[in-house]
């Protein structure tokens, strides 16, 4: 049983996986031992303690690398240039532990909340990281954003919850005039490697939070990073190691069998979200609706050429703010009011109160975070339902 499709819909039930060499097994077995027996001291079959070694993280590892496009060979790192993490945030914390203290880092200005106290209230203090928020939507920004201190680049795109759309190649051929060594890091949770692939586009390092779509089903928090650059992915399996906030057999064994139906899923999350955004464009209580394969969207023809499909996620303006925002949010029957997204069932949230309470108010009014904006994560439901639930609850 081998393959080598590129094709993405074999790739995420075949890529980098292979039968148990012990029984033949094609889903590998939750190994959760913590340790694993020596013939002699450092005599081993590879596997020594598993926090840094361990067999069904490793068969999660090498899917999401071949999943984002990575070359990197067995021989270069065992998991092919895939991580996995306890959370996305424990994921983006490894990351930054690749820049010294003191290092600048410039920073899309929109992100999820969590990555933003991150970034802001934790690093800067703890690493003495220097963030700059820039709107990276606007890709000639970088250039005066760069300065001789920056080692890295981080974007969300799209973005959280704005859904503003960063061009990689451009932001990568900039940042590389600048500085070939800068890294060039992207959050890739909202699209997913089957509507875009950021390494493709001269990317370093991709980032999960896996607890999204690659889960799939609201059951499991983890996070992901994949490299196709052996330097650096031998810096990453050392700080893995090192930190240690790595990912459990049971969390690598439930995101694996998630992402083993994920491009059937976001073939469903893309149109559903396509048809219930258009729709909501005519509706009278709506001011302004957000998504990237809208042509309305400000970066439609990035969106087009950069992604194969527009993703699961809606953002809406209402008109009355609050006023209309929180009694839609109590009446819907189908979504549930909840934070989180990317799973099969149907979620809507208000960021300013929910997922992006933790950035300061003066940012998110910049971003446009406001009273009316509602956050919508489309599922995979009957899409019928849903255009029903959401004209009840408008109602
Ligand atoms: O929650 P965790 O697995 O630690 O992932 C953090 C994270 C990172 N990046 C993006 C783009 C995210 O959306 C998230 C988590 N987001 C939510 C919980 C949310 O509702 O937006």
């Amino acid at each position: 049983m081998s393959h080598d499709s590129s094709r993405i819909g074999t790739m995420c039930i075949h890529a980098g996986q292979r039968p148990d060499p012990t029984t033949g097994a094609v889903m590998p077995p939750i190994y959760t031992s913590s340790t694993y027996a020596q013939e002699s001291p450092g005599v081993h079959k590879g596997f020594e303690y598993s926090r840094s070694h361990n067999p069904t993280r490793y068969a999660l590892e090498r899917m999401v690398a071949r999943l984002e496009g990575s070359a990197i060979t067995e021989e270069q790192d065992a998991s092919f240039g895939g991580f996995a993490f306890a959370s996305g945030l424990a994921s983006i914390g490894t990351a930054l532990e690749l820049l010294n203290a003191g290092d600048h880092l410039v920073a899309m200005d929109d992100l999820y909340g969590g990555t933003n106290r991150l970034f802001s209230k934790v690093r800067e203090r703890s690493q003495g990281l220097k963030v700059s928020y820039v709107d990276l939507s606007d890709a000639s920004r970088l250039e005066h954003a760069v300065t001789d201190k920056t080692r890295m680049v981080w974007v969300e795109t799209p973005s959280n919850p704005t859904l503003k759309i960063a061009d990689l190649r451009a932001i990568a051929k900039i940042a590389r005039a600048k500085n070939p060594k800068i890294i060039l890091a992207c959050d890739n949770t909202f699209a997913s490697p089957v509507n875009q692939r950021p390494l493709e586009h001269g990317f370093d390092l991709v980032m999960h939070s896996s607890t999204k779509y690659l889960g799939g089903h609201s059951d499991v928090v983890g996070g992901l990073l994949a490299t196709n650059n052996a330097e650096l992915a031998a810096r990453l399996r050392f700080l893995q190691n090192a930190i240690g906030s790595v990912m459990g057999p049971f969390d690598a064994y439930l995101t694996l069998r998630g992402i083993k139906t994920l491009a059937l899923r976001m073939e469903r999350h893309n149109e559903s979200s396509l048809r219930i955004a258009q729709w909501l464009e005519s509706h009278k209580a709506v001011e302004r609706v957000v998504h990237p394969f809208l042509p309305s969207h400000p970066h439609h023809e990035v969106a087009k050429r950069q992604m194969s499909g527009g993703g699961g996620m809606i953002t809406i303006y209402l008109k009355d703010g609050l006023k209309s925002a929180r009694p839609m949010l109590e009446r819907v029957r189908i979504f549930a009011l909840a934070e989180s997204l990317g799973g099969v069932e149907s979620l809507i949230e208000h960021p300013a109160i929910m997922t992006h309470a933790s950035v300061p108010p003066d940012q998110r009014k910049t971003l446009g975070i406001s009273d009316g904006m509602v956050r919508l994560s489309v599922g995979v439901e009957d899409c019928d339902d849903l255009l029903e639930d959401l004209e009840q609850a408008l109602r």
